[in-house]
């Protein structure tokens, strides 16, 4: 890995932001960070951006879905004038919002990017013909209300309003809620016609989860996605009967926690003969989860991603069969809810290869799901990724390094420049 001299100027502007972003939102019980949408981390972060964004003379808005915007150049819609005649607007950014228990990278290095690939714009002395916006979208994780991309799919119209201000976090506060005691208004979530007409192209950098690039090229800091696999979150809610751990024996037992188990089980078996499938259950909600008492019921969450869409909920509806056929074994029932499917995603062709020719980077896949692949549907999109030496991502052990990061920016910086005639 390429070292940096210890007083580069870009490595210092670049350790000094990641310092202040890097310091909100640790999660001491977990190790890594907890910053959800519209919690106090969000808010700290969003004054950390909007001060940054002000010391760069950047016009900042916050959109009806509480998605935050900086502008070099402030777009047309912002002046009420015709968004048709003003050019359309190039937009870079990603996400503040973690996992719980993220890594520090995962979304900030993207936000912090933009902002120094502003910086070093200038100091190319490049002044955009178009309007130049830094985005940093809402609840991207999904961490608190359970529904990736939230704020990208509000703008988009992914996701109706009323589903989104319906959705619930851990403690039965509702999306809706927590946006209005953010200061926001729910009621204005919904497509943004005029923000997405007013936008001409977008491009996320973000670190690499996982070792594509690494096994593409060893050498290149820098690689650039040429699609996302389908992704799709289910819910599967089993049901039996509470009891008595020491008193019920086991002929007398409905206990949902053996299909449940069995589920996980089944999803890795039938991934045996699909090398490119994954499939996780990173959450269990037991309840009422005593010790000593037999589950009445068990919530699980199941991840699965594959190449196609189609694939993947074939994927799904053989695990919940499965599912299906294990609950009625121990005498229980399985209810099943998709929470979320994103479509496969194949990024703007032309600038993903201008991106690679530009860079001579090489191009790979990602399993990941990134608010780049809610935007390309509406909009050429393309996405950057930054070395990441183990591949490990929403965990602690997530890592780039600085040098790698710098590289990241002047190729940010490389691409911006080529669309901001
Ligand atoms: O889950 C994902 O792939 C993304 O990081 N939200
Ligand atoms: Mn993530
Ligand atoms: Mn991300
Ligand atoms: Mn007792």
């Amino acid at each position: 890995m390429n070292q940096l001299p210890p007083n580069d100027p870009a490595g210092q502007r670049f350790a000094a932001l990641w310092a202040e972003v890097s310091s909100v939102g640790r999660d001491r019980r977990r190790g890594g960070y907890s910053r959800h949408g519209f919690d106090d981390a969000d808010r700290q972060l969003r004054e950390w951006f909007t001060e940054q964004a002000g010391r760069r003379g950047l016009d900042v808005e916050t959109d009806g879905n509480g998605n935050l915007w900086a502008w070099w150049g402030t777009p047309a819609w912002a002046r009420n004038a015709d968004a048709a005649t003003a050019l359309p607007a190039v937009v870079t950014g990603s996400h503040l919002d973690s996992v719980p228990g993220g890594g520090a990278f995962d979304g900030p290095l993207g936000v912090v990017s933009a902002l120094l690939a502003v910086d070093e714009l200038r100091l190319r002395r490049l002044r955009p013909a178009r309007p130049l916006g830094i985005a940093c979208f809402v609840e991207e994780e999904g961490g608190r209300f359970g529904l990736p991309c939230l704020g990208s799919r509000l703008l988009t119209g992914a996701v109706s309003p009323d589903a989104a201000r319906r959705l619930q976090d851990r403690d039965g506060v509702s999306a809706a809620d927590a946006a209005a005691a953010a200061g926001m208004d729910p009621l204005r979530w919904g497509r943004d016609e005029a923000r997405l007409a007013g936008i001409g192209s977008f491009v996320e950098l973000h670190v690499e989860q996982g070792r594509l690039l690494h096994s593409a090229d060893p050498d290149a800091a820098v690689g650039v996605a040429d699609g996302i696999v389908a992704h799709g979150r289910w819910r599967l809610t089993f049901t039996g009967e509470g009891n008595h751990a020491g008193t019920t024996v086991v002929a007398d037992r409905r206990d949902p926690m053996i299909p449940a188990a069995a589920t996980v089980l089944a999803a890795r078996r039938l991934l045996a003969d699909r090398p490119s499938a994954v499939a996780t259950v990173g959450r269990l909600q037991v309840n009422p989860g005593g010790s000593n008492v037999i589950a009445s019921s068990v919530d699980l969450w199941l991840d699965v991603r594959y190449g196609a869409t189609g694939d993947t909920t074939a994927l799904v509806d053989e695990i919940t069969l499965l599912a299906r056929q294990e609950a009625d074994l121990e005498g229980c029932q399985v209810l099943e809810r998709r929470e979320s499917l994103s479509d496969d995603v194949v990024f703007d062709p032309g600038l993903s290869a201008v991106a690679a020719e530009q860079l001579s980077a090489p191009v790979v896949p990602t399993g990941a799901g990134h608010d780049a692949g809610i935007l390309a549907a509406e909009i050429p999109s393309a996405m950057l990724f930054v070395r990441n030496p183990s591949g490990i991502s929403h965990a602690p052990g997530e890592f780039a390094e600085t040098a790698d990061c710098l590289a990241g920016v002047q190729a940010l910086a490389d691409v911006l420049a080529g669309l901001i005639r």
